[in-house]
C-alpha cells in the first residue's frame, strides 16, 4: 500500500519539519499525506463513517466522538523518531462503534511488526497470538515511560518526578517515543506496563484494545476506568500491577481531547 511505502522510504531521507504546539511537537508533510490516504481509502468503502485524525485535528477540525462508527487515526505515531530516522514509528488505527473499540491496528512498517486486535478475538503480532507477561509485582516490572513533547513546566515536573520515583521501585524504565508501540510492548509481554499523561486519543485508542485483547488491563492512571478522550493512559500486564503503579504516580490532568 502506498502509505506504507511513504513511511518506509521517507524515514531515512531528509524531511522538511514543521512544528505544532511547541518547538518539539513535530509534523511533516508525510504525516499529513498518510492521514489523507487512510481517510480517503476508508471513506470510499464506508462513506458514512467518521474520523478523528491527528493531522486533521491540527488543521482545525473539531474532535467529536459520537456513537457513529469512528476511525481514530495517528498516521505516524512517533513523528520525532520518523524525523530522525529512528525505526520506532508506526501507523495507529482504531475503529470505535458506540464509543466502544472494535478494532485496533498498530503497524511499524520499518520493522514489519503488525499488531492487530478485534474485540473478543484476541491480539496478534503478524498473525500469531500474543499475551501479556502476567507480571504482578512492581519491583520486578519493566515500565514504558515518555517525556512527551509538551514543554509546559508543570507537566515536565510531573514527568521527572515520576521517573525519579519509579527508578527506585522497578526493574527498569524504557521509552520508545511512540505511545502506541509502548502499549504494544505490554501486549507482547516485552514490557509490563506503560503510562503517559498528555497524549491524545489517536496515540492510545488502538493500543488500548490490543493490550486488553492480549490479556492485560487498561485504566486511567489514577485507577478509574480508561477514557480514550482523557489524554491519560496506564496499561499493564495485570490489574495488581496497574493498581500498584497508579498508587505511586504523581498525577497530571491535561485538558481533554
Ligand atoms: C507522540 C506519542 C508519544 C508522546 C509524544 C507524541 P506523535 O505522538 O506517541 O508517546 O510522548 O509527545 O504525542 O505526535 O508522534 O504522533
Amino acid at each position: 500500500m502506498f502509505y506504507l511505502q511513504i513511511v518506509r522510504e521517507k524515514i531515512y531521507q531528509r524531511k522538511d519539519v514543521l512544528t505544532k504546539s511547541c518547538d518539539v511537537d513535530l509534523v511533516t508533510e508525510w504525516d499529513q499525506k498518510v492521514e489523507k490516504l487512510l481517510i480517503d481509502g476508508i471513506s470510499s468503502k464506508y462513506p458514512d463513517h467518521r474520523f478523528i485524525g491527528e493531522e486533521s485535528t491540527s488543521s482545525g477540525q473539531k474532535i467529536e466522538l459520537t456513537d457513529a462508527p469512528t476511525w481514530i487515526i495517528d498516521p505516524i505515531d512517533g513523528t520525532m523518531n520518523f524525523v530522525h530516522g529512528l525505526p520506532y514509528t508506526c501507523i495507529s488505527v482504531a475503529l470505535l462503534i458506540n464509543k466502544i473499540t472494535e478494532i485496533g491496528i498498530v503497524y511499524n512498517p520499518i520493522l514489519e511488526q503488525l499488531f492487530t486486535a478485534r474485540k473478543g478475538q484476541g491480539a496478534f503480532l503478524n498473525g500469531a497470538p500474543i499475551h501479556v507477561s502476567n507480571e504482578k509485582e512492581l519491583r520486578k516490572a519493566l515500565i514504558m515511560v515518555e517525556m512527551g513533547t509538551s514543554r509546559n513546566r508543570e507537566k515536565l515536573e510531573v514527568v521527572l518526578q515520576n521517573i525519579t520515583i519509579l527508578t527506585t521501585y522497578v526493574h527498569g524504565i524504557r521509552s520508545f517515543g511512540a505511545a502506541a508501540l509502548n502499549m504494544c510492548m505490554v501486549a507482547l509481554g516485552g514490557a509490563d506496563a506503560s503510562f503517559e499523561f498528555g497524549i491524545h486519543a489517536w496515540d492510545i485508542a488502538a493500543g488500548d484494545l490490543i493490550v486488553r485483547e492480549a490479556g492485560g488491563v487498561s485504566i486511567d492512571p489514577a485507577g478509574g476506568p480508561f477514557d480514550v478522550m482523557s489524554r491519560r493512559t496506564l496499561c499493564a500486564s495485570s490489574m495488581e500491577l496497574a493498581r500498584q503503579l497508579s498508587k505511586i504516580l504523581v498525577q497530571y490532568y491535561p485538558e481533554r481531547d
